[in-house]
């Protein structure tokens, strides 16, 4: 899996980027700064078994800190875009191929409404952030009519002349998309109009497949930033009345870098997503730092968090529903075969299987798999027990997997 992080140009992505990752990339005092697209590890959190089961723990894949699983997840960033992008405007289609491989968006808004349509600067609070919700949207569902486009008539001829699966058509079609033919069916069973034959929709049944596939196959969440400035208070109710479906999340880039890097330099301690930090040397600030972080307590007071931390595990947690659990290959000492206590945290989507599980660690162990243990119960699982969050688990396999 992995989130892309999208928006206008000029909102703060690879700032939201550089604070969630460390990435050393390019944060522009123009737009369309980033051409290429940045792509990095983030952390999840996950409340780690390691306290419930008595254990030291010992990890490999992740690491512990306190009872909490720091879990790596992707994230790319990518140009900005401009309305019309879809038409090639700004660096227009570029921006979409680069998030082709995205499952779903982190969408940065500047809430405080201070960069116009085209990425400059305007003053705080005439540019509406609502409007450029509506417009990534609508780019997003006009790159993915585009590319149907170009094959529909071939896909209407399949399905008329040559009896082809219609839906196996679309599917071969937006796989390099990261879209199933499961995101296709339910896109399709949403929507009445929607159910007869491909080769009988109308245009306006394909606009309305593909806004359905948009929202199904790319959950989407809004990081709404920029909080430091004070016009962004009223433009997050509005967002909120807006677009009540969806999660909101107030955020400041700026200010989750800042702290991630104090924090590196040993400055302060903080850990991200939490509603405060401490200063470790006070002597070694000048008085603008001594002013910036002042100014950052005073927004963690109001807001809670600066809301990179929960923007990232929304989208993975939320949207996509991913779950962790921890696998063992032994089940009394919770160990794997080096010794290791509690060595990985492996993120699946709700609705694994054991033996989904067990082809996600290894091909092998899912060819094998004979059965399961739930090493909190004992009990053993069968390949269709549907993995819980946080369950522990010992997968026995007829193929072994050493490595
Ligand atoms: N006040 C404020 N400014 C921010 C925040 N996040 C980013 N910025 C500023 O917004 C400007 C653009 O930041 P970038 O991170 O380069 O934005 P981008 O969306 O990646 O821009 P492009 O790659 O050019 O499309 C920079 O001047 C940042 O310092 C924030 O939380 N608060
Ligand atoms: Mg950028």
């Amino acid at each position: 899996m992995i989130a892309g992080l999208v928006g206008k140009t000029h909102v703060g992505k690879t700032t939201f980027f550089c604070a969630s990752t460390l990435a050393p990339a390019k944060i522009g005092a123009v737009p369309f700064t980033t051409i290429e697209p940045n792509q990095g590890i983030a952390s999840i959190r996950v409340k780690c078994v390691c306290m419930e089961m008595g254990v030291k723990d010992d990890p490999r894949n992740s690491v512990c800190s306190d009872g909490v699983r720091w879990v790596p997840v992707k994230l790319v960033d990518v140009a900005g875009l401009v309305p019309d992008a879809h038409k090639g405007r700004g660096l227009g289609n570029k921006f979409l191929d680069d998030l082709r491989q995205a499952d779903g968006f982190i969408q940065v808004v500047d809430a405080s409404g201070s960069t116009d349509a085209n990425g400059n600067a305007c003053q705080p609070g005439t540019r509406d952030p609502v409007d450029d919700v509506r417009f990534l949207e609508h780019e997003i569902t006009m790159w993915m009519t585009g590319i149907l486009k170009k094959d529909w008539e071939r896909i209407v001829k399949g399905v008329r002349q040559l009896k082809e699966d219609g839906v196996a058509l679309l599917t071969e079609r937006l796989t390099g998309l990261m879209i199933s033919r499961r995101h296709i069916l339910a896109a399709i069973n949403a929507k009445d109009e929607l159910k007869k034959r491909i080769d009988e929709w109308t245009d306006e049944d394909l606009k309305v497949f593909v806004e359905e596939l948009r929202k199904v196959s790319k959950p989407m969440v809004i990081a709404a930033n920029k909080i430091d400035i004070r016009q962004a208070e009223v433009n997050i109710e509005r967002l909120r009345q807006e677009f009540k479906d969806r999660t909101v999340i107030p955020c400041s880039a700026e200010a989750e870098l800042a702290l991630r890097l104090a924090a590196k330099k040993g400055i302060i301690s903080y850990s991200p997503g939490d509603p405060d930090f401490k200063v470790l040397k006070e002597e070694g600030l000048n008085e603008r730092q001594r002013e910036g972080l002042r100014r950052i307590k005073d927004l963690l007071g109001r807001w809670g968090s600066t809301g990179v931390q929960e923007s990232i595990e929304s989208i993975y947690k939320k949207e996509l529903r991913m779950i962790s659990v921890f696998p063992v290959e032994d089940a009394n000492k919770l160990t794997d075969h080096k010794g290791k206590v509690l060595p990985d945290v492996v993120l699946v989507q709700d609705g694994t299987t054991a033996r989904g599980l067990a082809y996600k660690i290894h091909t092998d162990l899912g060819e094998g798999f004979l059965y399961a243990i739930d090493v909190r119960t004992g009990q053993k699982i069968g390949d269709d027990y549907r993995i819980k969050d946080r369950d522990i688990i010992k997968i026995v396999s007829a193929k072994g997997v050493k490595g």
